[in-house]
């Protein structure tokens, strides 16, 4: 079997967040194809791209998996729309679970479907804090700069995070 490392990050701000990030992640960590290796804290995040929303509840997980690319994808969807997540979800707009793939080993990918690295990962205090937590040394394969680094580099430092306690 061949083994992938992913990262993931997880988002929810409709309902019990806190516990929507952490089954869904329980969910996917089930699944035959997949072993969960990491997961971050739980962040509050204020929310970014569309404002007028609830703050969000946001992770990161570092996953292995057999699966390629679009097959998990498949998966990630199906997951988010058990959780009751439908069709009509405004882009950037509430959600009751986000699970989005940020790094998929030092793969690039630019299809209408999948972008791998994430687009907006590195603008993002709510992936890249997160993200940070489980590996601030992992290299970007299109900037080829660490999760540190960009983080540290961001430009729009206002955007608040807060530990989850
Ligand atoms: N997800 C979005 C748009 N904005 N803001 C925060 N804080 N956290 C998110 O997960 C988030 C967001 C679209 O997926
Ligand atoms: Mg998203
Ligand atoms: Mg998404």
């Amino acid at each position: 079997m061949k083994n992938h490392t992913v990262y993931i990050s997880v988002g929810s701000n409709i309902g019990n967040k806190l516990d929507n990030c952490q089954k869904n992640i329980n969910i996917l960590a089930a699944s035959a194809s997949v072993s969960l290796k990491l997961q971050s804290r739980f962040y509050k995040t204020e929310p970014v791209d569309y404002t007028d929303q609830d703050w969000f509840v946001n992770a990161a997980i570092k996953i292995e998996t057999s699966l390629e690319p679009f097959e998990l994808l498949k998966k990630l969807k199906l997951i988010e729309h058990n959780a009751g997540r439908t069709e009509k979800t405004v882009r950037f707009g509430p959600r009751v679970i986000d699970l989005d793939i940020i790094l998929f080993d030092d793969l690039i990918i630019n299809t209408p479907e999948l972008t791998i690295p994430h687009p907006r990962m590195h603008k993002r205090c709510f992936v890249l804090i997160p993200l940070c937590d489980i590996g601030s040394d992992i290299i970007h394969p299109v900037l080829k700069k660490n999760i540190k680094y960009l983080l540290d580099t961001i430009n729009d430092k206002d955007q608040r995070v807060i530990v989850f306690k």
